[in-house]
């Protein structure tokens, strides 16, 4: 079956009693048994689900993998699996990573005794260099948040191989449709299903896929013993997004497309990160590794940190709101948004200053998202 077939019929089947074509929401907590531990499959809806085990079978087959775990939020997913690790083990990850994935290891991982390096450089030696015998996993994100740069996954792997640690890919941004680094030779593939999985800003969400069933047994324990799961509402919301993932993210990259093209060499505009654009130090890259380089645009505005404050506030159709991959646009200001939890001078050294902003294109008719972005540029 290709992409768009599985996205609306893995984890679809009618269901069995009634043969509703759509799954019924099971809101159930608990599952009665006919005698004690007997029982169909499930007992307690914080082990398993049969609205979350649906979810978690398409989105496996997407990404490629032999399976997923449905968690209550992206983070959630990444904690799971930094708990799969033990104290005195070590994570390296590519430097610009989500604040809040940042915060993770720099603030709670790093005391439980999970240690983290990170490097600013994209190539896979520089990877090769941070690792130690104690590098258990290679983590990164491609497209990056904010900067957009993008991870040569295929190369990243094979050096976290060769050193006997597993790659695990957040794929946030790219999603499966755009993406696949199961294929690419990635261990485990994390999502915020907050974004475009879930699609329309209206359910906040988590997944963990793995590369190789084995690597499940620990993240299922842990999901479990440390609960950390979706409700049912959420995974069917999540679910239904799935179903036009494929038909959003090809308006996503084009919008984004157009975006990119009219404003990089914008009087208002010092520069502009789209992978999509030749301009990119990563397009070959992004065009090698994806089938089109997604709906996120970064851009830096001319003048200081006031003039681009009063950007952020002028705009009507992109929101000035954290969180991306929704239906409708959304406008960030990752300084002082979704990466404020980044020391000042470490995100500044990285490029995330007071003049950058990040924006989520949404799928509304480009020409308006165009003329919104002149009118806020020209205030
Ligand atoms: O918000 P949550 O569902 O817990 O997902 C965390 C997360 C993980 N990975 C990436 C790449 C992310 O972008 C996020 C969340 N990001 C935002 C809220 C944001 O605006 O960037």
């Amino acid at each position: 079956m290709k992409f768009a077939t599985k996205a609306l019929h893995v984890g679809q089947d009618p269901d069995p009693a009634t043969g509703a074509t759509v799954p019924p929401i099971h809101v159930t907590t608990t599952y009665t048994q006919s005698a004690p531990a007997e029982h169909k499959g499930y007992e307690y809806s914080r082990s398993g689900n049969p609205t979350r085990d649906n979810f978690e079978a398409v989105l496996a087959a997407l990404e490629g993998g032999p399976a997923c775990a449905a968690f209550a939020s992206g983070l959630a997913a990444t904690n799971t699996l930094f708990n799969t690790l033990r104290p005195g083990d070590h994570v390296v990850a590519y430097a610009d990573v989500y604040g809040g994935t940042f915060r993770l290891l720099d603030q709670v991982m790093k005391p439980w005794g999970l240690d983290a390096s990170f490097t600013e450089d994209t190539s896979p030696d520089a990877f090769d260099r941070i690792m130690t015998e104690k590098t258990k996993i290679v983590w990164l994100e491609t497209p990056t948040n904010p900067l957009l740069r993008c991870l040569d996954i295929k190369a990243i792997a094979d050096v976290a191989h060769a050193r006997g640690a597993k790659l695990a890919v957040d794929n946030t941004f790219a999603t499966p449709a755009l993406q696949q680094p199961i294929a690419l030779g990635a261990d485990y593939v994390v999502h915020s299903t907050t974004k475009y999985i879930g699609g329309h800003s209206d359910v906040i969400g988590g997944a963990l896929i793995v590369a190789d069933e084995a690597d499940m047994e620990a993240v299922r324990y842990h999901q479990n013993a440390a609960g950390g799961v979706p409700g049912p509402f959420d995974s069917y919301l999540a679910h239904r997004g799935v179903k036009t993932l494929h038909i959003r993210m090809e308006r996503h990259v084009q919008n984004a497309q157009r975006i990119a093209q009219h404003f990089e060499k914008h009087a208002k505009v010092a520069s502009l990160y789209y992978p999509g654009l030749k301009s990119h130090p990563d397009h070959a890259l992004a065009e090698r590794q994806m089938v089109g380089p997604g709906g996120m645009v970064t851009m830096v505005i001319k003048g200081n940190a006031d003039d681009c404050f009063k950007f952020c506030k002028r705009t009507k159709l992109f929101s000035l709101a954290e969180s991306l991959g929704g239906v409708e646009s959304l406008l960030c200001h990752p300084a002082r948004m979704t990466h404020a939890s980044i020391p000042a001078e470490v995100r500044e050294a990285r490029g995330i200053t007071d003049s950058l902003v990040r924006l989520s294109v949404g799928i509304e008719d480009a020409d308006d998202l165009i003329a919104d972005i002149e009118y806020a540029l020209n205030g």
